[in-house]
């Protein structure tokens, strides 16, 4: 049960989401076969949003494309009961790789997942006040192999106005003991 304190803390909203989908693929007995669902997976990236907006104006392109490509993936799941459908059916019809197919957008929000995990290990192996180092470290790792200069110059810069830890926090309604939890 989600109480209200959980409500409004968007970490604990992602811990819960995830841990679900975990405990579900946990509970599977497919001959090790997996099957996630397109409707629970997309909603619980939904809820990761929120995050995205707290890191600031700078990282306003990166906020709306992650968003574009969750939508895409709760559209998607209208009409599509799991991932692994899902990316069978881009495998077929070998659209993959085409700008804007589910499963493209797909490999583009896991990215996503990812940097905000390394993000959060990088907090608190740092220990500093400053997210810039945390940020690029992340950023280095998940995103910049797959991006060309001018996105990696823009990220770069937008380094510079992320808010402080204490700001993201702040802005998060978390006092800090909480990350700790979600990402191990
Ligand atoms: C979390 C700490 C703060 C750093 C956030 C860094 C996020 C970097 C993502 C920037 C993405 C904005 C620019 C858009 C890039 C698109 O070209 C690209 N999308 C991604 C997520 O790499 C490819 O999208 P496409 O061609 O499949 O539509």
């Amino acid at each position: 049960a989600i109480n209200q304190e959980e409500v409004e803390k968007p970490l604990r909203k992602i811990s819960v989401a995830f841990k679900s989908l975990y405990d579900t693929l946990n509970s599977q007995t497919n001959n090790g076969e997996v099957h996630l669902e397109v409707g629970p997976f997309s909603h619980a990236c939904s809820l990761v949003s929120p995050l995205f907006r707290c890191l600031g104006i700078a990282f306003k392109f990166a906020e709306m494309d992650y968003v574009a490509k969750v939508d895409d993936l709760v559209q998607a799941s209208n009409s599509v009961t799991t991932l692994q459908v899902m990316m069978k059916r881009d495998i077929d019809s070998d659209c993959v790789r085409k700008a804007g197919s589910h499963t493209r957008n797909l490999l583009r929000v896991k990215r996503g997942l990812d940097m905000v995990k390394v993000l959060f290990e990088q907090i608190i192996a740092s220990g500093g006040s400053s997210l810039k180092d945390p940020a690029s470290t992340a950023y280095a790792q998940v995103f910049a192999p797959y991006h060309g200069w001018a996105i990696r110059k823009a990220v770069a810069a937008g380094m510079y106005a992320l808010p402080t830890r204490a700001q993201l926090l702040k802005k998060l309604n978390e006092d800090g003991e909480f990350v700790l939890e979600v990402i191990t």
